[in-house]
């Protein structure tokens, strides 16, 4: 088959691939376990989970509910009956998988950050506006545009409620490395993770001030920290090659400031993504740690009655909670991951681009890279070329 054949026709059933069974690979695997039984989606079957140990991998297919397991994603992506690729395997692998996938004509789901450079995202995103032109979809997985409190927040800022936005304090806080025995993984490594907090973790909050404000980011200054280079591996101390935490201010074309501020030494903070937006009507609160609840701050209202209130997100009316519990009866972060799959799978069935596209993540993953450059060159400034 030449790549011209390889245009998207619309199957009666999609057969889906996962590859990776690890932390990101379970999240998603439950997510197409779980979205049928709540959202109206057209219909896919759970065909093969993909990873390098044939007994584990197979381990994890019985459980999450795939039919096969592989340990060869070449030639699942040979496969007729395979329509949609859903990358959790490390960053250092997206690109060329990814790139593969949409040659083959598979519509591509993959975890973000969306590679570990900028060339690699470069070229994911040109084999994605390509694979587009013959009606193959692709997104990159950014999850927590999916939590509905989030959505609130966007359509509240879209429609004007907090006015002119004109700061916003973006902060992802972990403490899984603040012991300095903790033991040396692949994150650590600049080779397979690219980088440490700031493209695990300050990749979603970047994503979240261009999603939430619709905005682009002109100029960055960027600092990066690593508290403690060498951590115990296999055959005694080996050295840390990335940052464990990351700060930076961005300055956005609409002249909002953005700080970004990521850590995964912060004792105490446990995955606490806090977004806070303030604009002159008005201002948002969101902290992970409450992912059901989303503060809102009316500045247009007569001053004694100001003040945060508490908005639950768990009614019918708001985004995605129609499909789950009734009132009250909160969801989770594995929720987000449901959600991105239906939107995913909407997309694809309707023909329409699902966001955020590779072009997104590329968007990200420049200011990443202006970050560590801004860092590395202790310059005050770097502009980030759109
Ligand atoms: C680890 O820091 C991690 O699992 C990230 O890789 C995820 O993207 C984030 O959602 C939670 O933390």
């Amino acid at each position: 088959m030449t790549s011209s054949d390889r245009t998207a026709k619309k199957p009666t059933s999609l057969g889906v691939a996962a590859i990776g069974y690890a932390f990101m690979g379970k999240a998603h695997s439950n997510a197409w376990r779980n979205v049928a039984s709540f959202f109206d989606v057209p219909a896919f079957e759970q065909k093969v989970l993909v990873g390098r140990d044939p007994e584990l991998v197979a381990e994890a297919a019985a459980k999450y509910g795939w039919s096969e397991s592989a340990t060869d994603w070449r030639s699942v992506l040979e496969r007729d009956d395979i329509h949609i690729v859903d990358i959790c395997a490390p960053g250092w692998m997206h690109a060329e998988i990814a790139i593969a996938a949409l040659e083959a004509g598979k519509h591509v789901l993959v975890e973000k950050p969306l590679a570990n450079t900028l060339a690699e995202a470069e070229a994911m995103a040109q084999a994605a506006a390509v694979a587009r032109s013959r009606g193959v979809q692709s997104m990159i997985g950014f999850n927590y545009r999916r939590v509905p409190a989030l959505a609130v927040a966007k359509e509240l800022i879209a429609e004007g409620r907090l006015g002119t936005v004109r700061h916003v304090r973006a902060a992802y806080l972990q403490d899984w490395l603040v012991d300095a025995d903790s033991p040396m993984t692949w994150r650590l490594k600049k080779e397979t993770a690219g980088s440490g907090a700031l493209g695990d973790i300050a990749s979603h909050a970047i994503d979240q001030v261009l999603f939430l404000l619709g905005d682009t980011v002109t100029e960055v200054s960027g600092r990066l920290h690593t508290f403690v280079d060498r951590r115990p591996g296999a055959d005694g101390p080996e050295q840390v090659t990335v940052d464990d935490a990351a700060w930076a201010t961005l300055a956005l074309a609409s002249g909002a400031v953005a700080s970004v501020e990521v850590s995964r030494v912060a004792a105490g903070k446990k995955n606490s993504l806090t977004m806070e937006i303030y604009g002159d009507k008005g201002s948002l609160l969101f902290d992970l740690e409450s992912i059901n609840e989303l503060g809102f701050m009316d500045a247009t209202l007569p001053v004694r009655e100001q003040g945060f209130r508490r908005i639950l997100v768990n009614e019918p009316e708001h985004p995605y909670m129609g499909a789950w519990w009734p009132q009250g009866h909160v969801i989770g972060w594995e929720h987000t991951f449901t959600h991105e799959v239906r939107d995913f799978l909407l997309a694809i069935d309707a023909g329409t681009p699902p966001s955020p596209s590779f072009e997104e993540g590329l968007a990200v993953q420049k200011v990443l890279a202006a970050i560590e450059e801004s860092a590395n060159n202790k310059s005050t400034l770097t502009v980030v070329n759109y």
